[in-house]
């Protein structure tokens, strides 16, 4: 069960309204997901997304994969939906002409590659074009407001998807915020990113979609909270703002105080 969370409860509780389906690059159906653990696939490099590299998935969650770059280590791993435009069939790449390359760190000597790549090809489990998707098509603009609720993929976390806030807008990009998370966790991303979702996304794919945090969120007025300070239930809608530098990238601690609120624990 995903945490007992209920959007419909916390959208009442917290006043607030989702993003419209309209305003994210995502279909309005996720797409079925028929990978299965050990296929091989071609994936972009994302730590050098000009190479495209031999990738097996080691896993799967909802409409995402998680795959592993081969010759890569295991603490590299990423995930993509299914209709990413950033994976395909093996012989995509050399179809359109390319070459593919080792992954950025391969663990062998490079001179290496062609027959590691040969071996790593051979007698593998192919995934077949028919279960990759079409990437949608992007909304034509950025119409995020400032409060919208959304699902999003914590990307210190990236196997979470969280319940997420608009904090601000900055032209095509959008300040995606966890709620109850004081700002650790925030990012920017254009108003197209995959990463982001419609309020409903998790139960449709059957994704895990993650209870809110517990830190509380202090308007604005009130100053920046310290480490340890005030906690309360994160009802507030109001996104964390003005954090000092010391304080980014901070993991909160664990839940500490018993909360009521629209999930169970
Ligand atoms: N292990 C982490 C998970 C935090 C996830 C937050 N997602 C917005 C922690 O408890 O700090």
């Amino acid at each position: 069960a995903a945490g007992h969370f209920s959007w419909e409860k916390y959208l009442k509780e917290t006043g607030s309204t989702a993003a419209p389906s309209s305003c994210f690059k995502q279909s309005l159906t996720p797409p079925l997901n028929e990978f299965k653990v050990g296929m091989k696939l071609e994936a972009q490099d994302p730590r050098n997304t000009t190479s495209t590299c031999i990738a097996t998935v080691v896993g799967l969650t909802g409409s995402r994969l998680r795959l592993r770059l081969d010759g890569s280590d295991n603490k590299n791993d990423f995930w993509r939906l299914v209709d990413s435009s950033e994976i395909q069939p093996i012989g995509s790449c050399e179809k359109s002409g390319g070459m593919l390359q080792p992954p950025l760190g391969f663990r062998l000597n490079a001179s290496s590659w062609p027959m590691f790549l040969l071996k790593t090809l051979n007698g593998a489990e192919m995934a077949p074009s028919r279960i990759f998707h079409k990437e949608p098509p992007a909304p034509e603009q950025n119409s995020f407001q400032v409060g919208m609720k959304l699902e999003a993929v914590d990307r210190k976390n990236p196997h979470f998807i969280c319940p997420g806030t608009v904090g601000a807008l900055r032209g095509v990009e959008v300040l995606v915020t966890f709620d109850g998370w004081r700002g650790a966790f925030d990012y920017y991303c254009r108003y197209d990113s995959r990463d982001i979702f419609p309020v409903g996304w998790c139960a449709l794919t059957g994704d895990n979609l993650q209870p809110p945090g517990t830190k509380a969120v202090l308007p604005k007025s009130l100053g920046t909270p310290t480490e340890g300070s005030v906690e309360t239930p994160a009802m507030n809608p109001t996104p964390t703002v003005g954090r000092p530098p010391g304080q980014r990238g901070r993991k909160p601690g664990r839940r500490k105080t018993k909360i009521t609120g629209s999930w169970s624990q």
